[in-house]
């Protein structure tokens, strides 16, 4: 690995295969095995967290990756059922990068019976110098039709913490995700990256299925929230097959198995929290162990000390526990669905031991009492003023544009239910990718409202109020950012900026049930950036917007013309296929 980095300053690029990655066995997922950083050294030289944001070093090095997308059948809680999967693997295989590395990852849709499009979001990455390989359908590229492929090539141009999954219609939730992540500098010194701890809420259902209940005509609470059945970490949990109807129990195995990381006594451990589920809030604790915060998404914070941490859909914190001055014994760790989500099992749990005596058996753990506290009242992110970005940026203390936004539900005109923003639902047109359209000089639709493009010209950042009187709470996720985190609460904002001088920053942030988000963009990024709930099936009934940002710019951006072939490709898919767009596309 050095020898290939040493090579790429001279040769200026250096593919390393990644398919495989060699620290990271495929056995990640029953026993954690740590990660150690890719390269001995430091790829990103003098830069540390705080002097460095966001100028990403130019390593040179590709990490390139070939991801073939299939059809499967999986079984992570012994309940066997029909998935969209990365290479055979659920959750996907991990990328890994060094800060300032090129990711490059070729995506074959070998989707069939039926077919699908699909496209794969790199979650929270700017992609400030290809502000098309984002992966978003309808917004910056067609589709990748059935036997198509197509190779995403971004930098990695911030670092910590992260995932990808499919952005069209709601196939992430049906298997087509995994973790990412990117090394770079480090705020605070640990011992041990134990790697992703991927927190999901689960359905035995098809995502296609779930859909057609959420998108209906029947506004029964049943459908149109659809309840989770089971709860996962790192893709595994148990669940009790008992309570299936007698059809359903041929498919089921109940005691399926847990995951398992292994702890080192008085080591300082690293753990990559990534909530990549559907829709619930996740609340995360280690029985007997204290956490301390020291990333929200890609961005560090001035660490702090807790027990229980929230993660809605889309969030990551990165944190780092310090082991006990044990040599056995195991204790549980747990993930349970905050108490504003249906669900029928609403608690994972995996085994933390330390001697491997231990790491089969039941830890008599018990968990602390602020985690039973939090998940019965909880469904907001963390106050504000516990996280403070480490490397401080002070936004436009009076932004030229100010946009406010209300979210709304209800039913369209042909009955189907649809969340709104302000009044009108989303729906992406796969054929006319907005930021491609853009970049033709075209940044206006008259013939209908659904494409909810806001477009902010040239303004040099716009602050976004997002009120939320009906509820339920909503991760909103911003592409292309860190945006500012100004203000969260409940009813509406009184005005006022939480830590002006250095407003938390991250990708998502939960809007409270009956309250208000106030987020601010510095425009730094021409594109077309989509602005949404991560719930799926919310994502999936319209509750989206694009922030279409400095188009003038946007006419002079490198497109290259594989997006347009991809269109052309797509169109010919279309020409043989009727597509099914249940949702809005997203
Ligand atoms: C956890 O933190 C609490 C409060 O700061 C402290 O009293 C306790 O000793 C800590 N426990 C461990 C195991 O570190
Ligand atoms: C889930 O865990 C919570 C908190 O520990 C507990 O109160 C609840 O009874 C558990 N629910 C089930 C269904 O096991
Ligand atoms: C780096 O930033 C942190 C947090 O803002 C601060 O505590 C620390 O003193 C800084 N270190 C240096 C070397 O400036
Ligand atoms: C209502 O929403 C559904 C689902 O997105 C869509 O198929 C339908 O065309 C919409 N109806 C109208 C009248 O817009
Ligand atoms: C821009 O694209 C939209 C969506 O296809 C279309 O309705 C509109 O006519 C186009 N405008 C121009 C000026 O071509
Ligand atoms: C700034 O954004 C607003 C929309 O919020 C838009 O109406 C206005 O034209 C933009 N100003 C400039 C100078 O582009
Ligand atoms: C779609 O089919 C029509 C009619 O056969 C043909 O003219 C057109 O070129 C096809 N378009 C694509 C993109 O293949
Ligand atoms: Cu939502």
């Amino acid at each position: 690995m050095r020898l290939n980095y040493l090579a790429a300053l001279f040769l200026g690029s250096f593919v390393v295969a990644q398919n495989d990655y060699p620290n990271l066995p495929t056995s990640f997922l029953q026993t954690s095995s740590p990660v150690t950083p890719l390269l001995q050294g430091f790829p990103w030289g003098t830069r540390t967290a705080n002097n460095t944001n966001p100028y990403p070093p130019a390593t040179g090095v590709i990490r390139a990756y070939d991801f073939t997308i299939k059809r499967g059948t999986v079984a992570p809680d012994g309940y066997t059922r029909d998935v969209l999967l990365v290479n055979g693997k659920f959750p996907g295989p991990l990328i890994e990068a060094n800060w300032g590395d090129t990711i490059q990852v070729t995506v074959h849709n070998e989707i069939s019976g039926p077919a699908e499009g699909t496209a794969l979001h790199w979650h929270g990455l700017l992609q400030k110098t290809s502000q098309w390989m984002d992966g978003v359908p309808g917004v910056q590229q067609c589709p990748i039709p059935p036997g198509g492929s197509f190779t995403y090539s971004f930098l990695a141009d911030l670092y910590g913490s992260s995932w990808y999954h499919s952005h069209y219609s709601a196939q992430y939730a049906g298997g087509l995700f995994g973790p990412m992540i990117i090394h770079g500098p480090s705020t605070v010194n640990y011992d041990i990256d134990i790697g992703p701890v991927m927190l999901t809420d689960y359905y035995h259902k098809d995502y296609f299925s779930i859909l057609e209940g959420v998108m209906g005509t029947n506004p029964d609470l049943s459908l149109i929230a659809p309840q989770s059945v089971n709860n996962l970490i790192n893709g595994r949990n148990n669940f009790d097959c008992s309570t299936l109807t007698s059809d359903d129990t041929a498919h089921c195995v109940s005691n399926a198995g847990i995951s398992k990381f292994k702890f080192t006594a008085g080591k300082k451990h690293r753990l990559r929290l990534i909530n990549a589920g559907a829709e619930a809030i996740q609340m995360f604790s280690i029985d007997g162990h204290n956490m301390t915060v020291i990333a929200n998404d890609f961005v560090p914070i001035i660490p702090y000390q807790t027990q229980v941490v929230t993660l809605g859909v889309g969030q990551r914190t990165d944190v780092i526990v310090q082991g006990l001055p044990v040599k056995q014994g195991s204790y549980t760790m747990r993930s349970s669905i905050a108490d504003c989500s249906r669900t029928i099992q609403p608690n994972a749990t995996a085994i933390v031991y330390y001697s491997i005596f231990n790491k089969e058996s039941k830890p008599k753990s018990t968990p602390w009492p602020a985690f039973t506290e939090a998940v019965a009242n909880n469904c907001a992110n963390d106050p504000l003023t516990e996280t403070q970005p480490w490397f401080p940026i002070t936004p436009d203390p009076s932004p030229p544009t100010t946009e406010t936004i209300t979210i709304g539900f209800g039913q369209n005109a042909s009955g189907n239910s649809v969340f709104t923003m302000n009044t009108v639902s989303f729906r992406a047109n796969y054929n006319e990718p907005i930021l491609l359209l853009s970049k033709l000089g075209n940044n206006s639709y008259p013939d209908s409202p659904e494409w909810n493009v806001y477009n902010f010209g040239s303004n040099s950042s716009m602050r976004i109020i997002i009120n939320n009187p009906g509820g339920p709470a909503h991760p909103m996720h911003l592409h292309g950012h860190n945006m500012f985190v100004e203000s969260v609460g409940l009813g509406s904002w009184d005005g006022t900026v939480v830590r002006p001088a250095n407003p938390q920053r991250r990708d998502v942030q939960i809007v409270p049930a009956g309250g208000y988000l106030v987020l601010q963009i510095t425009a730094d990024n021409p594109g077309a950036w989509p602005l949404h709930c991560h719930i799926a099936w919310h994502v999936s009934a319209g509750l989206y917007v694009t922030v279409l940002e400095r188009p003038a710019d946007i006419a002079n951006l490198p497109i290259p013309s594989i997006m347009s072939q991809t269109c052309r490709d797509w169109a010919a898919f279309e020409n043989t296929t009727v597509v099914d767009q249940i949702d809005s596309g997203l």
